[in-house]
């Protein structure tokens, strides 16, 4: 049910190339308004954010500066003194409390606060049921810049927290935007997400995911690093506010022609690449290495292993940071970031390897593990020896990518993934590889027998002449442990 506020008139445009209107390709019926003409905030229409921003953030949001002058939304940042719970400025944050709309046309006429964020957005929020995503039609800095964004979250199963994808692009405005209200639209259908300054296309997007209702958010941030970059002192912000003349949405009723519209841009969600299994299991095995990192001694590393950069470490395995132990009174291979560690086999390995070994990569948005079976390099070099996981005849290029996705990389399609697994826990795997053929199948759970996906390298090793194991990302901890490597026959 949508408050009496919301139930207008139906209006229906038809084509009218005049500002403050719907794009002219099609015919629109509006859905929402709020010309902000009242004494103050329709809070029947609007919620408003009564709670301080989280960590450093130099503010909290609150109802109060939220204030309508002369038919206009002034969002009003303000210094809190005495500091009001420990933020000593505040902004402000509105949102739609019933209205979301799935596709259509969203428009406002606004003028931007300096230093602030002028955020105008369309917000999915998370929980269920999913999607969640959020189209910023524009967060605007100033003097110029116009920022238009769309997010995506995804989530791991059982995971509460989503995580983030993103793409931006920013536009510079012919005038400065807090001299003077313009117009800022978007356009949201099943294929596009077009972006308007004053009624001018200037981003369209192909919609990688948004197909449910959103609601419509106007906000502010005070932006730190811009005043630090200036030199800028925070104290010119206080009365400082982003005004908003109105808010308008329409629902498309019919295209009416084809729009001009600049070329689209694609933005790939990550998705799972398929793989059906490549590599036969049968055949006899022969062990070409198996660590299990007891005989080492903390903080050096087992005989065999090689330091190819930075400090790898055998360590105990410690329940730390909420990491399960894998084994009471246990080592395990310790990697921080950069850290690679690397160990040859006897002799070059050509066909079938398979590759077992218990994994631990740290939640968050850091990139895990690799995993690579390595080529010829010259080991003379100390150069060449840092970088041997990726130079010269190198052969399957495995990778925990960020946000829970297991990867592998081709120099045509980069890195694709082809699994999903839970971060932040031990997990067992077994690769089996034909390095000869560039193909593998990953096997993963406690007994290593269930089939999670595979790939195809698109170019094929000589021949496998060790693994070498490095921390990709730049936070967290990889944990290695029980390492074995056979070949198979
Ligand atoms: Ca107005
Ligand atoms: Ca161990």
């Amino acid at each position: 049910m949508r408050s009496a506020t919301l139930c207008l008139t139906a209006v229906v445009f038809l084509a009218m190339p005049a500002l403050g209107t719907p794009p002219d390709h099609a015919e629109w019926e509006q859905t929402f308004a709020d010309e902000f003409d009242g004494d103050s905030v329709n809070s029947d229409v609007w919620a408003s954010q009564h709670s301080i921003r989280g960590g450093e953030k130099p503010e909290g949001r609150w109802p109060e500066n939220n204030v309508i002058e002369d038919g206009v939304l002034r969002q009003i940042t303000k210094r809190e003194d005495p500091p009001r719970e420990g933020k000593e400025w505040s902004t402000a944050h509105i949102w739609t409390k019933e209205f979301m709309q799935k596709y259509g046309y969203f428009e406002a006429r606004m003028r931007y606060g300096r230093y602030l964020n002028n955020a105008f957005w369309l917000w999915r929020p998370g929980g269920n049921p999913r999607p969640h995503f959020e189209i910023d039609i524009n967060e605007g800095h100033t003097p110029r810049q116009v920022a238009m964004t769309f997010h995506f979250y995804t989530y791991e199963e059982g995971q509460p927290r989503g995580d983030l994808w993103s793409t931006s692009r920013t536009w510079d405005a012919p005038v400065d935007l807090d001299e003077d209200f313009h117009i800022y639209g978007c356009e949201w259908n099943e294929k596009l997400i077009i972006w308007y300054f004053d009624g001018k296309p200037v981003r369209v997007l192909e919609n990688p995911n948004a197909h449910a209702p959103a609601d419509i958010r106007l906000s502010t941030v005070i932006m730190t690093h811009q005043l630090a970059k200036d030199g800028a002192d925070i104290t010119g912000l206080d009365g400082v506010s982003m005004d908003t003349d109105w808010v308008r949405a329409y629902r498309k009723v019919k295209d009416l022609r084809e729009p001009t519209l600049p070329e689209a841009e694609r933005f790939e969600l990550p998705r799972i690449v398929e793989q059906d299994r490549q590599v036969d299991l049968t055949g006899e095995r022969t062990e070409l290495m198996t660590e299990d990192f007891e005989g080492a001694q903390a903080g050096l590393l087992p005989d065999g292993w090689q330091v190819g950069d930075r400090e790898p470490t055998v360590e105990a395995d410690t329940a730390s940071d909420g990491k399960p132990l894998l084994a009471e009174e246990n080592q395990a291979l310790r990697l921080g970031p950069g850290d690679y560690v690397f160990r040859l086999f006897e002799g070059p390995v050509t066909g079938r390897v398979e590759i077992e070994l218990n994994a631990y990569n740290p939640p968050g948005r850091s990139e895990g593990l690799l995993l690579v079976t390595l080529g010829d390099f010259d080991q003379s070099d100390a150069e060449g020896v840092k970088t041997s996981y990726y130079t010269g005849d190198i052969g399957p290029y495995i990778h925990w990518y960020y946000r829970g996705f297991l990867s592998y990389y081709t120099e045509t399609d980069k890195w694709t993934h082809f699994a999903r697994r839970t971060r932040g826990t031990w997990d067992h795997f077994r690769f089996v590889l034909d390095v000869s053929q560039g193909v593998f199948d990953c096997y993963a759970g406690d007994s290593g027998a269930e089939f999670i996906g595979g790939g195809v390298f698109r170019h094929r090793q000589k021949a496998a002449r060790g693994i070498g194991l490095r921390h990709r990302g730049s936070k967290g901890t990889v944990y290695v442990d029980n390492v074995t490597v056979r070949r198979i026959d």
